[in-house]
């Protein structure tokens, strides 16, 4: 591991100062998202000038705003539409893209799926916190059943979306999962995303504690911290125990969320195979006597 870059070098470097403070509440784990993501351009020395942002609406969408690159603050769900215009325009860019997980697979569901299911060469990192926190609480299709939101104030009744199974199962080259509150990981996982050349996510669940949390009895961040740590296992130990484990012990890890890394494939992005389409229909028009 690197030596970790100081704050306030990295403040220096990429913030937008005249942007900050952030709009994000005390508690809020998008603000570590930015360092976490400042820290993964830093160690892998990419220039700054070479990355495009992207976002749609929300909090979690603010974040272009305040890192000191070109980007696009697009409109809600469609950042990822916007981030595969940005990449066929200049597949030379690092197309980042920030995202929430109503503005992703609530409003952009579609976008998404066929984003990772066409292994759209860019790095998505979705910041889940179960809930729309920018409009003050609506109920978000990762929402854990039970949940309380302002449209459901009976408890959730719907089934989550599993974001990260999702994006494994369309064929993403690569699908990370981690909680906010572990510091080395997702760097790792955004550097690891950043590298590959397809569809990376790094979904980080990052806790809400105003909208979500004071409804769900986890206002306070130590609750939601706790939170985390109680339903959340890591994707080997699932496994172990799933192979070995007693019943009441599967059972027990059936209803928490797996962290980890969930793909890491080296496969060509959709850009990739884009250029290569041209190149052979390029040698087939040339063997025909250059289209003449
Ligand atoms: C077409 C459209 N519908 C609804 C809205 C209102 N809206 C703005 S942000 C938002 C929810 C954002 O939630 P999420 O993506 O989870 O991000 P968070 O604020 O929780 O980070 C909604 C519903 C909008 N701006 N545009």
């Amino acid at each position: 591991m690197t030596e970790m870059a100081d704050a306030n070098v990295l403040r220096e470097k990429y913030l937008r100062d005249g942007m900050l403070p952030t709009i994000f509440c005390n508690g809020c784990g998008h603000g570590v998202a930015v360092d976490y993501t400042l820290r993964a351009i830093e160690e892998l020395e990419i220039d700054i000038d070479t990355i495009a942002l992207a976002s749609g609406i929300g909090c979690s969408s603010r974040i272009p705003g305040y890192i000191n690159a070109d980007g696009l603050h697009t409109t809600h769900g469609r950042a990822l539409s916007l981030a595969t215009g940005i990449k066929a325009a200049n597949p030379e860019l690092n197309v980042i893209v920030f995202t929430g997980d109503g503005d992703c697979t609530g409003i952009g569901g579609n976008h998404f799926i066929h984003a990772a299911r066409r292994n759209i060469d860019m790095t998505v990192i979705l910041l889940n916190n179960f809930i729309y926190g920018m409009t003050g609480g609506q109920l978000a299709p990762t929402a854990p059943l039970g949940s309380i939101a302002t449209t459901a104030p009976y408890g959730n009744i719907e089934q989550a979306f599993n974001i990260s199974e999702l994006a494994t199962a369309l064929g993403a080259a690569y699908v990370a999962r981690w909680p906010i509150f572990y510091p080395y990981q997702p760097i790792k996982s955004i550097k690891d995303g950043l590298q590959n050349k397809g569809f990376a996510l790094i979904e980080l669940m990052s806790p809400c504690p105003t909208a979500y949390g004071r409804r769900n009895k986890l206002g306070k961040i130590d609750a939601l911290w706790t939170w985390y740590e109680d339903n959340t296992i890591l994707i080997e130990e699932y496994e172990k125990i799933m192979n070995y484990g007693t019943d009441d012990e599967k059972e027990k890890v059936k209803q928490m969320f797996q962290i980890g890394v969930f793909q890491n494939e080296v496969k060509a992005g959709f850009f990739e195979e884009y250029e290569k389409m041209v190149e052979r229909l390029i040698e087939r028009d040339d063997a025909k006597g250059g289209g003449k």
